[in-house]
């Protein structure tokens, strides 16, 4: 039976790549984004390979999360999948230089804008015991690196929210995964910089980075595994890279 995905932050890097590869595999989505232009331009191109339909809102709003979902159509609003995709660094200095309307950010969007999509589509899962949450971490949910600080800690929180979804939903029959990606060549590090695009490119310099379409792919493979098989969490690195910080760079 064909199923449903949503997908947030489906405009750009993983998000997109994943509604890529979702629409190429039959899967009807829901993209869901900030940008209304991008959007539609997704839902053109996917539009040849599947059923495809676009919420705009941004996820930091409750009540346009909620507003959003529930004016999903009937033929949309039956969630197989969740993809919770949308999140951001914003900044990149110690804790004692940090800007509070960054911290803001980072912890409306990557973990209460997590938190009420899931909220609002948790029971459209519950009612049928049946659905699959994926929840896009970062190895900064795992490690703690020098100026990360409020980053990792949003993205700790999603890691601890991963494994108290899998308990909490357990009895629903529920699969509910991670994956934790180190550097992806995307507009992750434009936005970390605020533009300055010099720093930005310095990140993925001399060396092959990962690709929103190598996350994509791994999210694919977690979601098409047996019904009964689920994969608490998987970190993915480049090769080149061993931790957050040891990086070999030719
Ligand atoms: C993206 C990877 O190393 O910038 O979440 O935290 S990192």
């Amino acid at each position: 039976m064909k199923q449903t995905a949503f997908i947030t932050g489906a405009t750009s890097g993983i998000g997109k790549a994943t509604a890529e590869i979702f629409a190429k595999n039959n899967i009807r989505l829901i993209l869901c984004g900030r940008r209304k232009e991008r959007l539609q331009e997704l839902q053109k191109e996917l539009g040849q390979f599947t059923e495809v339909t676009t919420l705009q809102f941004d996820v930091s709003n409750k009540e346009a999360v909620f507003t959003a979902i529930n004016s999903l159509p009937e033929n949309f609003s039956n969630i197989d999948i969740l993809i919770n995709n949308a999140g951001n660094a914003h900044g990149f200095s110690t804790i004692q230089n940090g800007s509070i309307d960054d911290w803001d950010a980072m912890i409306d969007i990557n973990v209460k804008g997590l938190l009420y999509v899931s909220k609002a589509i948790i029971p459209k899962m519950t009612e049928k015991n049946h659905g699959f949450i994926v929840n896009i971490g970062s190895i900064a949910a795992k490690d703690v690196y020098a100026n990360g600080n409020v980053y990792c800690a949003s993205k700790h929180a999603v890691n601890a929210l991963n494994k108290a979804m899998r308990i909490d939903l357990n009895k629903y029959n529920i699969r509910v995964s991670a994956i934790h990606p180190g550097a992806v060549e995307t507009a992750f590090s434009d936005i970390r910089f605020k533009g300055d695009t010099e720093k930005a490119k310095s990140v993925y310099a001399g060396y092959k980075a990962l690709q929103a379409a190598d996350i994509a792919d791994i999210i694919h493979f977690v979601i098409t595994r047996p019904y009964h098989v689920n994969i608490e969490d998987l970190v993915v690195y480049p090769t080149a890279q061993a931790t957050p910080t040891i990086l070999n760079r030719k």
